[in-house]
């Protein structure tokens, strides 16, 4: 046989690949591809249990050690339960350890005992680098526990208000308030507790689990985890990404009135076409969920990288006639792992999500050229191509911070290179879009072509860097570079490594101005079980990928930003942007909701997958603008700009098959919309970065579910169509077809302004209100005050030394506040104090600006020369005609004015022109 010339290779990958993978599903989810809960028998087997059906587990040998409360569970020998437990062996005893943390978290790990005389010689997989490494020293040091004179009962102080309430016979677990005895969460209370133990393989035994072909060797056997935990005074529960859903609240997935529908998977997957309303598992997973009612909020979260498949259970499904009215039950089931859960007593929303943020970390502060708009397409086809779009922004006056290349733009998908023909010139490509203040995104997937002339895989193979499959050799999986092997980068010497590729030195055609996208890195394997890598695959330290699959592309994401790192001497913020995530991603980089398509349902679904993701730490997120798979009607990808605008990852993207969709592409109209709704996010910059600067510091996200902002207002529990930027913006989707109007729900008892017009709407009450098509319903809560800048440029870079405007909107006492975080938008000076951060409050006719800024952190100073060059007041009684600023006692005039500069002027705002105070000084303006 003739061999294979490198061009036929080519056109086998490129052409061959995709057709062999997609053909058969060219329009629809492969669901075949997946395993159900039915076919994963860990899953199966699990929910066929009824409650309190298996031996009743009991707590001894309880003590205090080192601060934590350590003890024994082990299922009770009662001969009627041992007639349940059948013929399997009795099990060893297990340890469970109970640690108290400030602020009201509980930690709750279960494991084998490893000193036990017949413990297994493996040691179950704990995930590392997740819980931050200061979390230990937030540790209450335990001195006693209180038990009830019968011994039944241990109690443990968690908080102020809260407790920790362990029954020993049998085990529950509850969190509760003090005073009331009430119940916030609790673990076991239907009996559900089962630990799969590691054992010696009986003869005869097959542990071999078979999917689609593919044979899992199962060298440890079973070993699987499940149990209940109970939300109390709970009507909502949400999180758990990566999911697709038009709702943002859980829905039952089993019990009374629920049809044939699965658990909520965790398992991190290459989906082709998802569905946009499904339970099916995505690139992504977080096993925290919480809960929210008129009772408070509450939250838990598994830390366990193995597959997770969660019940949310209908009220009813345990036939208690009871049950339900204030409770939600969940069941949780995990392939491998341990029991390492943490309970968060909340009691308000921000409190959970800021006491999650305490164990798993909070968003890296990224760079400000990251928050704004970004342009990407599979492919940009070369330097023409890449030099051609770059000026179509200029000609038709929108502005974009990054360009991004995909697979394309290597030498045969071996990522750290370029195809020459198409890309002679990397260096100088980037650096004319550098010259604008602009910065370009390359792909980097982390499967290594086998290629001995290729030196990244040399270097793995001479290393023994790559993962290695049952057998100990490398693991060969196939995927865009062909034959193709997987870093292990959960040892840490492979993640240096991986991190030096990306120095200037190494990464041949980069500059300082290049940074990453990791995509596939599920990890995505187009020949292995559900595209993915074989659970029997080996990692460092013997760790099989069953035990640590869903944080595999924490790991890649991770050693990619630290390459970033170094490359700029620790200097620079890195911007990578990651597929694959993990709970504690955030600390890492952006995420986006991967490969949508041009529908409208995905354009709803988009703002629950993101608004789950800020819910569970993951504030820098978006979906790709215009859906990925399929062309948009110019109608949909005028509407999802106008919605993608807000959103925190704000990124335009395309499949190679889909017809170019640029934004000038479709007639001048839809152009001068699309210019609009880019302007706005960029107007709103000075606001979208303060919000990140704050959602690093508290792990409160950028945007919010309503009801993050009015917890008490029931009407926005299950709202999924609405959000929050921050505490002052709330928008409104528009997700149909020529729709001419949508009916809004404005929480709250203040009023809202419509940032379309001025216009005032109260709140509390749903308004009917007419659709247009120059943008989506927006409004600016009154009593709140938002920065803006109005000067469009090129790109942000360029915007830096523009002035502000202060969009004030007045509530019924006349009284508005809000902030301004300022830095250099690149550096980590902003640690050592390098910062502007100011307070705006209007009360009494008059605006007083002054510093939040703790004065002993100033080692560093950042300076601005910025000015406020207008102020916008909505809701001041008509009559104000001038401003004196102070100090100086400088006058300057008040007129009527146009709210946002687009026309359709309003008579309510009033406008103080050229106040020219110096954004970084303190001042006050009086309103006469
Ligand atoms: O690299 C090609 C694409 C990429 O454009 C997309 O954003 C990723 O989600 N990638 C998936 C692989 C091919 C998908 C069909």
């Amino acid at each position: 046989m003739a061999p294979l010339t490198p061009l036929l290779l080519r056109y086998l990958v490129v052409i061959l690949i995709p057709l062999f993978l997609f053909s058969s599903s060219a329009s629809a989810w492969k669901k075949d591809e997946f395993r159900n809960c039915n076919q994963t028998p860990f899953c199966k087997c699990a929910r066929t249990r009824t409650p309190h059906s298996l031996p009743r587990l009991i707590v001894s040998d309880l003590l205090i050690s080192d601060g934590h409360l350590t003890a024994h569970l082990q299922p009770s020998l009662s001969s009627e339960d041992d007639v349940s437990a059948g013929d399997t062996p009795h099990p060893r005893p297990l340890v469970l350890r109970l640690s108290v943390y400030q602020d009201g978290i509980l930690r709750l790990k279960i494991d084998e005992d490893y000193s036990a005389p017949s413990a297994p010689s493996k040691q179950r997989f704990e995930v590392p680098d997740v819980v931050l490494p200061d979390f230990e020293d937030r540790r209450l040091w335990l001195p006693r526990v209180s038990s009830t004179e019968d011994g039944s009962i241990s109690s443990l102080y968690l908080s102020d208000g809260f407790e920790v309430v362990l029954r020993h016979d049998p085990f529950e677990i509850q969190v509760r308030r003090k005073r009331s005895n009430d119940p916030i969460i609790s673990l076991n209370s239907h009996g559900l507790f089962e630990f799969e133990q590691l054992r010696e393989k009986k003869e005869g035994e097959d542990w071999e689990e078979r999917f689609r072909g593919h044979t899992d060797t199962r060298p440890h056997g079973p070993q699987s985890i499940s149990f209940d935990v109970s939300f109390h005074g709970a009507e909502f529960v949400y999180g758990i990404p990566e999911h697709a859903s038009t709702s943002l609240a859980l829905r039952a997935t089993r019990g009374p009135g629920v049809d044939h529908s699965e658990p909520y998977r965790l398992f991190n997957l290459d989906v082709f076409e998802y569905l946009h309303d499904s339970p099916f598992g995505l690139y992504g997973s977080i096993p925290f969920m919480l809960s929210h009612g008129l009772k408070g909020s509450a939250g838990f979260f598994w830390l366990n990288a193995a597959e997770m498949q969660i019940d949310v259970l209908a009220p009813g499904w345990d036939d208690s006639a009871a049950a339900g009215n204030d409770r939600i039950d969940t069941f949780w089931m995990s392939e491998a792992g341990i029991v390492d859960t943490f309970f968060f007593v909340g009691p308000g929303p921000k409190d959970v999500l800021q006491q999650y943020a305490s164990v798993t970390g909070t968003l890296a502060m990224p760079q400000e050229f990251a928050i704004a708009y970004h342009q990407c397409r599979w492919n940009y086809r070369d330097e023409e191509d890449v030099a051609t779009v770059d000026a179509g922004f200029d000609e038709h006056d929108i502005p974009y911070d990054v360009l991004w290349l995909d697979i394309e733009h290597t030498d045969g998908k071996r990522y750290f290179t370029w195809d020459r023909v198409l890309f002679p010139n990397p260096e100088e490509m980037q650096k004319k879009l550098a010259a604008k203040g602009r910065h370009m995104v390359t792909i980097v997937d982390p499967h290594i072509k086998r290629d001995d002339s290729y030196y990244v895989h040399k270097e793995a193979t001479d290393k023994g860097y790559y993962v290695k499959d049952a057998t100990g050799k490398d693991f060969d999986g196939w995927c865009w570079s062909g034959s193709s092997s997987y870093p292990d980068t959960l040892n840490p010497e492979v993640r240096e490594w991986w991190a030096e590729k990306f120095s200037l030195k190494n990464y041949g055609g980069s500059t300082p101005s290049l940074y990453i996208w990791n995509d596939m890195n599920e990890p995505s394997v187009f020949n292995g079980p559900e595209i993915s890598m074989p659970r029997d695959a080996l990692h460092f330290g013997g760790v099989e990928h069953r035990e640590l699959h869903n944080v595999y592309g924490l790991y890649f994401h991770m050693a990619t930003a630290d390459g970033l790192l170094k490359r700029g001497n620790g200097k620079d913020r890195p911007f990578v942007l990651s597929r694959a995530f993990f709970a504690g991603s955030q600390r890492h980089g952006a995420i986006w909701t991967g490969d949508n398509s041009a529908d409208w349902d995905q354009l709803r679904s988009s703002v629950p997958m993101i608004l789950t993701l800020g819910l569970t730490g993951i504030s820098f997120s978006g979906a790709d603008v215009g859906g990925f798979f399929g062309n948009p009607e110019p109608e949909l990808l005028v509407r999802w700009y106008q919605l993608a605008a807000y959103y925190p990852f704000f990124r335009a993207h395309a499949h190679h098959d889909t017809k170019r969709r640029e934004p000038w592409l479709f007639g001048e109209r839809r152009t001068a919309l699309i210019r609009e709704a880019i302007h706005i996010r960029y107007s709103l910059l000075p606001y979208y970065y303060s919000l990140f600067r704050k959602a690093s510091i508290s792990g409160i996200p950028i945007m919010r579910p309503l009801w993050l902002e009015f917890p008490e207002d029931k009407k926005t529990f299950d709202n999924s169509e609405a959000f929050m930027i921050g505490e002052g913006i709330l928008v409104q989707g528009i997700y149909e077809e020529g729709q001419k109007s949508v009916s809004v729900y404005l929480p709250g008892e203040q009023s809202w302004y419509n940032m379309r017009n001025g216009a005032a709407y109260s709140g509390g009450q749903t308004h009917k209100l007419e659709v247009f098509e120059d943008s989506i319903p927006s409004f600016q809560k009154a009593g709140s005050i938002v920065p803006r800048k109005y000067r469009f440029r090129r790109s942000t870079t360029q915007m830096a030394n523009d002035p502000y405007t202060l969009v004030i909107a007045l509530n019924s006492s006349l009284a508005a506040e809000g902030e301004l975080y300022i830095d250099d938008g690149k550096s980590y000076d902003f640690e050592q104090g390098a910062y502007i951060h100011r307070r705006f409050v209007f009360s009494n006719g008059k605006l007083t600006s002054s510093t939040i800024h703790s004065a002993s952190l100033r080692e560093k100073k950042f300076s601005s020369s910025c000015t406020v060059e207008r102020i916008i007041l909505l809701g001041l009684p008509s009559g104000a005609k001038k401003a004196v600023i102070e100090p100086g006692n400088h006058e300057t005039e008040i007129e009527p004015g146009p709210l946002t500069l687009r026309g359709g002027a309003s008579s309510v705002a009033l406008v103080i022109r050229k106040p020219n105070v110096r954004i970084a000084d303190d001042w006050t303006i009086k309103v006469l």
